[in-house]
């Protein structure tokens, strides 16, 4: 008897216990703490597949009247959850506010045309102000020329504030009217086989690549061969001198490089023509056409092409080839742009 009641009085108690705590137990289950800040079912479904983590934060945070179309884009990506929720420019749309956040182009201030420069392709965020400061005085530029020539640093005047080149880049040096080579000289240069045209130097790797490239034309029946290949500073120093003398600097500016700018100095360049053409009928021989098609596949680009001298600082040279290896090479071709703008958003 006595066991009886003690034993429904634990029933009881325990039925008690279970009944009071009931409302806390609804409390402590997620969906039932979202449904009280405000989220729909579909809002609670879309939350309950993200972390504990996350979760826990929206639990402790006011309801997000754009959660929903953050997590549901295709570019959401949950640990800037935050960011984009507490980065709140007024109104900005969600999609655009994951695009900045997820590139990190954080800034004060944003109107249409900046988010439009920075859905450019080559947009970078460094340069936004210069950017800015070129459509300022630019109107019609496109933003996509606007890139192009920020980038290729010509707002900053072809030999004005020029700085030295970064060496460590190795076969992607660059060289031109902004980074100087100073009186640098390569290591590895190695003489040129009389063979492939005029004797003189080139780095290794660009030889190698280079004797492939003209083995493979030549054995089609082209005829490539090297006209000028590595040239020293001092070389530089005279034959830009004559072409001065010849021309005035304005004109020889326009076709030959100063001293410590040009970029047969970096062993890497050589101009090519064939046995049957001169510099200037080089353009519409077979083998230059064959360069075109197959330059890239030895890692070698046209460095001065058609219509780009206001990017290049140069005037188009059909013969003058430089070696960047065949992944730049190949990307430059297909994607149309020059090394300039290459070298800022790849290599830099
Ligand atoms: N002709 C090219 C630009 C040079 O002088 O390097
Ligand atoms: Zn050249």
């Amino acid at each position: 008897m006595k066991k009886k009641i003690i034993t429904i009085i634990a029933v009881i108690v325990l039925g008690m216990v279970i009944f009071l705590s009931f409302p806390y137990l609804l409390d402590q289950d997620p969906k039932n703490k979202l449904k009280k800040i405000g989220y729909t079912t579909e809002e609670q479904n879309a939350i309950s597949k993200l972390s504990k983590e996350t979760q826990n934060y929206l639990e402790h945070k006011p309801y997000q009247d754009n959660l929903l179309e953050f997590i549901t884009n295709k570019d959401f990506k949950e640990e800037y959850l935050e960011k984009y929720l507490e980065w709140v420019i007024p109104n900005m749309k969600s999609e655009d506010i994951i695009y900045i956040v997820n590139n990190n182009y954080i800034h004060d201030n944003y109107d249409n045309n900046t988010l439009s420069l920075m859905r450019q392709e080559y947009y970078i965020d460094n340069n936004l102000n210069r950017y800015l400061a070129y459509q300022t005085e630019n109107q019609t530029a496109t933003g996509e020329d606007v890139i192009a020539y920020i980038n290729s640093n010509v707002d900053l005047g072809f030999y004005e504030n020029t700085e030295s080149t970064d060496l460590s880049k190795g076969i992607l040096m660059i060289a031109n009217k902004h980074y100087t080579l100073g009186e640098y000289v390569p290591e590895n240069l190695v003489s040129i086989d009389s063979n492939y045209g005029k004797t003189g130097y080139l780095v290794k790797e660009a030889y190698e690549a280079l004797k492939k490239m003209f083995d493979d034309a030549n054995a089609q029946g082209f005829s490539l061969k090297i006209n000028s290949p590595y040239r020293s500073y001092t070389t530089q120093v005279t034959l830009y001198n004559n072409y001065v003398a010849k021309d005035g600097i304005t004109i020889a500016d326009t076709y030959s490089a100063r001293a410590g700018f040009s970029e047969h100095q970096t062993g890497l360049a050589a101009d090519i023509t064939s046995k049957n053409t001169n510099f200037d009928s080089f353009d519409t021989s077979n083998e230059f056409k064959w360069l075109q098609e197959h330059a890239h596949e030895y890692g070698f680009i046209l460095r001065y092409p058609k219509g780009k001298d206001h990017l290049t600082g140069y005037m188009y040279e059909s013969w003058h080839y430089r070696y960047i290896g065949i992944e730049a090479a190949t990307y430059i071709k297909d994607h149309n742009i020059t090394f300039e703008e290459y070298y800022a958003y790849f290599v830099k």
